[in-house]
C-alpha cells in the first residue's frame, strides 16, 4: 500500500466515530444502528437485562436487519445511573443516542411512575453521565423528544408551539425535554432535541395503532376470521416513515450549535383512514356501519364485519389532532421525509403478509418459526 493510501486508512481508524444508542432494540434503535454502521461508526447499543439474556427475542429487530454481529451490546438498564455512568466511562462515545423509553402512551397511564422513571431519571441519567465524567466537550446528545409533548396544543405543531401535553408519556418527555436544554444552556452540553412527530414502519411494535392494523389485514388476507379490535378511530396523525427519522436524528448531531428540531411530513390522517388504506391494499373496501362504539368496518362486497370497536381501547385522555410543521429542519438540515402515506402502508401490509407465509412455510417444514 502507499504511504498515502496508509494515512488514510490509519486516519480512518483514529477518526472513526462512536455512538452509543440506548434503546437500540426498538424500532428507532434498529434503523439507526444500521444507519450508523453504513456510515462508518462503531456502534454500541444499551440492552435491557432480559433482552440480553435472550437477544434472539429481545434484539429480533438486530438479528432482522442482519446486524447484530457488528454491534457491540451492553447489558445494562436507563434507569441504573452507575452501571449506565460505567459503559458510557468505558464506551466514551462521541456520540450518544437517547432512545430507550417507555414509549406506549396508553400504558403510561397504567403505569405512570415507572414511565417517568425510566423516561425522565433515564435521562438525567444520560445527562449527568456526560457532565460527570468530563466528556463534555467530545460528546453529543441526541434526546428522543415527541410530537406527544404538544398534547392539546393546535395544529400545526412547530418547535415554537406551546406544549401541552395531556398523558403521562408526554409530561414525562415534556420533562426529559427541559432536562436536555437545561444541560446546553447551563453546562455547554451539545444536547439536541428531536421532536418527532409518529413514525412507522415493518419493524414498529405490534401495540402501536399502524402495526396492530397491518398484521390483522395480512392475517384477514390469508383467511382469518378474526376482525380487527380498536379503539379511538377519529384521531389524527402525522405518521412517517422511521428509515426517514433516524436520518434525521443523525443530521441532528452534526450542526455547529446543538438545536431542537420537529420533523413530521407535514400530512395527516385519522386512524379510520389509516384502516381504510390497509383493507384497500387488498382490495377490500370497507363500509363503516353504526354509531359510537357501537359502528363495526364492513366488507362492502359481502357485509362480513372486519373491524370492532372496543371502549377499553380508549385512552383517559387523548390526543386528538397532531400535525408537524418540519419548515426548521427543511431549511436547517436539508431534511425531508421521502416515504408518502400510501408507500408507508403498502409496505407494512405487504411486509405482514411476508411474514405470515414466511412464517406458515417454516410450520409446514417442521422448522423453527422465524423470530421477529
Ligand atoms: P420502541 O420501539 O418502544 O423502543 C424503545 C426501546 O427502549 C426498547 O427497545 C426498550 O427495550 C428500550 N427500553 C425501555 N425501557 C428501558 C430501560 N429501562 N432501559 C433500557 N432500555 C429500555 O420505541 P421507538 O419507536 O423505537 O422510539 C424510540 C424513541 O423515540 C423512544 O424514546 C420514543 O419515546 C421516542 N419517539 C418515538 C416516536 C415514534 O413514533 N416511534 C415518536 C416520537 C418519539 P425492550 O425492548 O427491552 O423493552
Ligand atoms: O396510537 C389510537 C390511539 O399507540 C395512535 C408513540 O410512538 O407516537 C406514538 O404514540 C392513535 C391514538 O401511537 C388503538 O388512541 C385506536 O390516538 O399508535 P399509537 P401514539 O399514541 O400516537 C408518539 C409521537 C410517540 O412519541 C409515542 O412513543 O391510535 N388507537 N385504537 C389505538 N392505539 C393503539 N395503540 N391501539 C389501538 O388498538
Amino acid at each position: 500500500m502507499h504511504t498515502g493510501a496508509c494515512i488514510i486508512v490509519w486516519w480512518g481508524m483514529v477518526n472513526k466515530k462512536t455512538a452509543f444508542i440506548t434503546g437500540i432494540a426498538g424500532q428507532d434503535g434498529a434503523y439507526l444502528a444500521e444507519l450508523l454502521l453504513d456510515k462508518g461508526y462503531e456502534v454500541h447499543g444499551l440492552l435491557r437485562w432480559d433482552s440480553y439474556v435472550d437477544q434472539r427475542d429481545g434484539a429480533g429487530r438486530l438479528f432482522d436487519l442482519d446486524i447484530v454481529s457488528e454491534i457491540s451490546l451492553h447489558m445494562g438498564d436507563l434507569t441504573d445511573a452507575q452501571s449506565l455512568t460505567g459503559i458510557i466511562k468505558k464506551i466514551r462515545p462521541s456520540e450518544i443516542y437517547n432512545l430507550a423509553a417507555l414509549s406506549q402512551v396508553g400504558v403510561s397511564f397504567d403505569v405512570p411512575a415507572s414511565t417517568l422513571d425510566i423516561n425522565v431519571k433515564g435521562t438525567l441519567a444520560v445527562l449527568e453521565a456526560v457532565r460527570l465524567l468530563d466528556m463534555v466537550e467530545t460528546t453529543r446528545i441526541y434526546q428522543a423528544s415527541s410530537s406527544e409533548m404538544f398534547g392539546c396544543a393546535p395544529a400545526p405543531q412547530n418547535e415554537n408551539t406551546p406544549m401541552q401535553p395531556c398523558s403521562p408519556y408526554g409530561a414525562s418527555k415534556l420533562a426529559a425535554y427541559w432536562l436536555a436544554r437545561t444541560y446546553r444552556d447551563a453546562y455547554g452540553l451539545y444536547a439536541a432535541n428531536g421532536i418527532l412527530f409518529n413514525h412507522e414502519s415493518p419493524l414498529r411494535g405490534e401495540d402501536f395503532v399502524t402495526r396492530k392494523i397491518t398484521r390483522a389485514v395480512a392475517k384477514i388476507y390469508e383467511g382469518s376470521g378474526e376482525p380487527l379490535i380498536l379503539g379511538n378511530l377519529d384521531s389524527v396523525r402525522d405518521w412517517g416513515h422511521a428509515r426517514d427519522y433516524v436520518r434525521g436524528m443523525w443530521m441532528m448531531l452534526q450542526q455547529d450549535e446543538a438545536q431542537d428540531f420537529v420533523l413530521a411530513t407535514g400530512q395527516s390522517k385519522t386512524v379510520r383512514e389509516f384502516v381504510e388504506k390497509a383493507f384497500a391494499h387488498i382490495d377490500i373496501e370497507i363500509e363503516w356501519r353504526g354509531f359510537g362504539v357501537r359502528q363495526v368496518g364492513c366488507d362492502a362486497k359481502n357485509d362480513r364485519v372486519l373491524v370492532r370497536i372496543n371502549e377499553n381501547l380508549f385512552r383517559p385522555k387523548e390526543v386528538n389532532y397532531l400535525l408537524g410543521d418540519a419548515s426548521k429542519a427543511r431549511e436547517i438540515l436539508g431534511w425531508h421525509s421521502s416515504y408518502d402515506f400510501n408507500a408507508l402502508v403498502a409496505e407494512m401490509v405487504d411486509e405482514d403478509i411476508d411474514l405470515l407465509q414466511e412464517n406458515t412455510s417454516l410450520k409446514d417444514d417442521g422448522k423453527c418459526r422465524k423470530v421477529g
